[in-house]
């Protein structure tokens, strides 16, 4: 089939050709209404007109950057790596990801679950809504997703197999690149012009060396290592849940890159939460529970990976009998240390990136009030400065709270 961009008239057209759906749907009036609210795709909620239970939602990736405009050329192959790694995910983590309904990679297509019951995390957050599973179930979906990917539970074969599959995401690779790790400390085109101008606290992002540097170490780890498949965008804005159920969404920046990019991109929207209710409700309670929401996802995190870790007794990294069993729980504490490190490092970078950058987000760039705006905007840049600077040194959930509460 040749690609065509569709909307809400030719989307129904096109899914009534498809026997899944049309099946599921079983000959029904649909109506379609584009509900996306992300900077890359289209995303349309497709419900039949007499019976409201039935409803499915269909992603397709157009071949620009939608937040930008046509001018801003994205190859649609990102529905290609969203497809793989939804595939990928549900079978590891079946509870955590929506069902799919139909594929086409021709079209850019994905039609999947409506998750009718639940709501995007970032705004849940900064309505101060609190999740009492959603620690332990996004510690299974990350300790889980990143094991079972990783080296420590594949195969020579079978991890070099996930790297082809995966790491020619190129084009969304490289926007981590620019958006997360470079232009949003420098003078760009891209960043948020009106607020960088004239502003101290740009000018003095923009000549931080020393904080510069450090964050290119940590670009160089995004660039070249293959720990695991990851999410690649693990914002708040890509999990959808309620009290019960949490689901995660929108990978289509998956490849196989480091352990810690998908905790760190989490713990990093958390903690930007964080800084919304210090500078604008000033909610004590809810902050409390942010903070313990950090410590329960980085502990569980590493409790169930050393878990999974302590029964695999072959991978391609390590084979039964090579070292004797206190060495190599010695060797684990140790290696799941280095994510939490690396996890922070990574946090920074992705709390930094939502002040000047091309991307901002709601709890913060929504702050209506200027003053509030900027009192929340140096607060984000000074916990960034210290997970950036720090990360190498952090060995505890602990010392993580101590560094965002020390600087609030
Ligand atoms: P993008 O890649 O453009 O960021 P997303 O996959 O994040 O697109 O989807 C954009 C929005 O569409 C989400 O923020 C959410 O509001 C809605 N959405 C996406 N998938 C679903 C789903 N399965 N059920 C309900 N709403 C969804
Ligand atoms: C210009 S790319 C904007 C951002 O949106 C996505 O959700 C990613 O976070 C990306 O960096
Ligand atoms: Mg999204
Ligand atoms: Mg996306
Ligand atoms: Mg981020």
């Amino acid at each position: 089939m040749e690609y065509r961009e569709l909307d809400v008239s030719s989307i129904i057209e096109y899914l009534l050709s498809v026997d899944e759906v049309a099946s599921y749907f079983g000959g029904d009036d649909l109506k379609a209404d584009e509900i996306g609210d992300g900077n890359l795709n289209y995303v349309y909620l497709v419900s039949s007109v007499s019976d409201s239970n039935k409803a499915l939602i269909v992603k397709q990736a157009v071949p620009y950057l939608r937040c930008v405009g046509e001018e801003f050329a994205l190859g649609r192959e990102r529905m290609t790596y969203e497809i793989r790694a939804l595939s990928k995910f549900k079978e590891i983590a079946p509870d955590f990801v929506p069902d799919i309904y139909h594929v086409s990679e021709d079209m850019s297509i994905v039609v999947m679950q409506y998750l009718e019951n639940h709501i995007i995390l970032r705004g849940g957050l900064t309505d101060a809504k609190k999740y009492p599973n959603f620690s332990e179930h996004v510690s299974s979906y990350l300790a889980d997703t990143l094991f079972k990917t990783s080296s420590l539970y594949l195969n020579s074969t079978l991890k070099r197999k996930l790297i082809d599959e995966f790491n020619s995401n190129t084009e969304l690779c490289k926007l981590t690149e620019d958006f997360v790790f470079t232009f949003a400390y420098m003078q760009n085109e891209t960043n948020d012009a009106d607020n960088v101008k004239d502003n101290p606290l740009a000018q003095k992002l923009f000549s931080d060396m020393e904080f510069k540097e450090k964050v290119l170490d940590l670009k160089y780890k995004f660039m070249t290592s293959t720990d695991a498949l990851i999410h690649g965008d693990l914002h708040t804005g890509s999990i959808m849940l309620n009290e019960n159920e949490t689901f995660v969404i929108d990978p289509e920046f998956a490849y196989v890159g480091p352990f810690g990019f998908d905790i760190g991109a989490l713990l990093a929207n958390l903690a930007n939460n964080y800084v919304h209710h210090t500078i604008v409700t000033k909610d004590e309670e809810f902050k409390e529970y942010l903070l313990e929401t950090i410590k329960e996802i980085i502990e569980l995190f590493e409790s169930k990976f050393l878990k999974l870790w302590e029964v695999q007794k072959n991978s391609a990294l390590l084979i039964d009998g090579y070292i004797d069993d206190k060495t190599a729980q010695k060797y684990r504490e140790k290696f799941v240390k280095r994510i939490l490190q690396e996890s922070i490092g990574f946090a920074g970078c992705k709390m930094a990136r939502r002040v000047f950058g091309v991307a901002g987000v709601a709890e913060i760039r929504g702050i209506e009030d200027k003053q509030k705006r900027h009192d929340a905007e140096a607060l984000v840049l000074k916990i960034a400065r210290e997970f950036v600077m720090k990360y190498e040194k952090i060995d505890s959930a602990e010392q993580v709270l101590e560094i965002i509460k020390v600087n609030s």
